[in-house]
């Protein structure tokens, strides 16, 4: 009876131990409606893949310590995945969202529920499909605000406003994508920046829907920048406004100061902006860095308005801000080499000093030989992807669950180490999907 007694104690306390685990934060649902959508920009129409039907798609706001649970169905054309992108979700990497790496692609008419735990994340991170080229648009904004009954580590900004870069093309960014692949050379450059979506008065047909952020003089604001743009750097500034950078990739610096940034694809920046000019219209203003010789990149420039309220003649030419000029790589290193962890009392850094293993990894873009010269690479040869020599073929099961269930299909551990930890968002995967067999283990 004893034995029963204890055994009954432990499952209660197991019980009770998980339930206040769960009751750390709160829990928010969302619901991702995969579908495709038309939208008319830079001079033409085309039909993209949305998240209920916008372009970005719905931000996710929640506090420090919550949990998410994103429903997502797709009624697109093909599988895919989404990402929650720089959300460390620990124990939990069924929901991470690499496709083929840890789940398969949800396919059309399918859906699947995403738990999406916060830790020790806070600022600003994003969302994004994870799947080809479908995260050119498919993406949206994560802001996770200071837990319940905390605060930032610098006075309450007045309000808060979120700006995402993104990258347009007039063509089907899957079949730009599949083009490539399929021909080995590189893949099409876009066809304009945005900001939250728009191009901005610099590209033809985009004057009238110029973004505007809404700002009152003597206010100071938080802005939350996230790079979603597909392969570029980008410089970004504000005319006539000093930024203030507190955070980076949800993680808090000490505050930088400085008239532009330098932000990579996938990064998030939380900037500080007072607005203290005298009230009338500024550009924010968003180009390439790109200091590769003869990369193929797009080379134009998007702008939004920051429009002070209030009573002003509107300025027959708005400002904009002096970014340092597309190859300028000392702009984008003097930026760089500022950044460091805010590494408080509150906002702790533990970096481990002791090394247990090195590893060696070499990223590397080969040229897989083409047959008869046919292919539009250097030499007339395909460009490949790899990892330390290895690339990545489409497995038949997902990795996460191979690795789960002991499935021996790699030649060796240290194989399917080096791919796990270093997938950079479905860049080595190649282009059919349709073979992978999922089991979900958590749903
Ligand atoms: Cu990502």
């Amino acid at each position: 009876m004893g034995n029963y007694n204890n055994m009954a104690f432990l499952v209660l306390a197991l019980v009770g131990f998980m339930f206040l685990s769960k009751a750390n934060g709160a829990i928010h649902y969302y619901y991702f409606h995969l579908q495709e959508t038309n939208f008319t920009k830079v001079c033409s129409t085309k039909s993209i893949l949305t998240v209920n039907g916008t372009f970005p798609g719905p931000t996710i706001t929640v506090n420090k310590g919550d949990t998410a649970f994103i429903n997502v169905h797709n009624q697109g054309y093909y599988g895919l995945t989404v990402h929650w992108h720089g959300v460390k979700n620990p124990r939990n990497p069924w929901s991470d969202g690499p496709e083929n790496i840890t789940q398969c692609p949800i396919q059309p008419g399918t859906s699947f529920t995403y738990e999406v735990i916060f830790s020790n994340e806070e600022g600003t991170l994003w969302w994004h499909a994870h799947s080809d080229w479908t995260r050119a648009t498919v993406h949206g904004a994560i802001v996770i605000l200071p837990a319940t009954g905390t605060t930032y580590p610098f006075a309450t900004p007045d309000a808060q406003e979120t700006v995402i870069l993104g990258s347009w093309f007039k063509g089907d960014v899957m079949e730009i994508l599949e083009e490539a692949l399929a021909e080995g050379g590189d893949p099409n450059v876009s066809d304009a920046f945005t900001i939250n979506g728009q191009p901005g008065a610099l590209y033809s047909c985009s004057n009238g829907t110029t973004y505007r952020w809404l700002v009152d003089y003597g206010k100071t604001y938080l802005l939350r920048v996230i790079n979603a743009v597909m392969n570029e750097e980008q410089f970004f500034g504000i005319a006539n406004h000093t930024l203030t950078v507190v955070a980076q990739d949800a993680s808090y610096i000490k505050p930088l100061t400085t008239s532009y940034i330098m932000i990579t694809p996938g990064q998030t920046m939380d900037i500080l902006v007072t607005a203290n000019q005298p009230p009338s219209q500024y550009y924010m203003a968003s180009h390439a860095f790109m200091d590769g010789i003869n990369v193929s990149h797009h080379n134009g420039t998007t702008t939004a308005i920051v429009q002070y309220n209030g009573n002003y003649s509107t300025p027959s030419n708005i400002s904009l801000p002096t970014l340092p000029a597309e190859a300028n790589s000392t702009a984008a290193d003097n930026f760089i080499k500022q950044i460091r962890a805010l590494a408080s009392k509150e906002h702790p850094i533990d970096v481990p000093l002791k090394i247990h293993s090195r590893m060696f990894i070499a990223v590397a873009v080969n040229e897989r030989i083409c047959a008869n010269s046919s292919c539009q690479g250097p030499d007339n040869n395909a460009l490949s992807a790899s990892l330390n020599n290895i690339s990545f073929v489409t497995p038949s099961v997902d990795v996460l669950q191979a690795y789960y269930q002991y499935v021996q299909f790699f030649s060796s551990i240290k194989q399917l180490l080096v791919i796990l930890i270093f997938y950079y968002d479905g860049y080595f995967c190649h282009f059919n999907n349709d073979s992978c067999k999922c089991y979900y283990f958590y749903c």
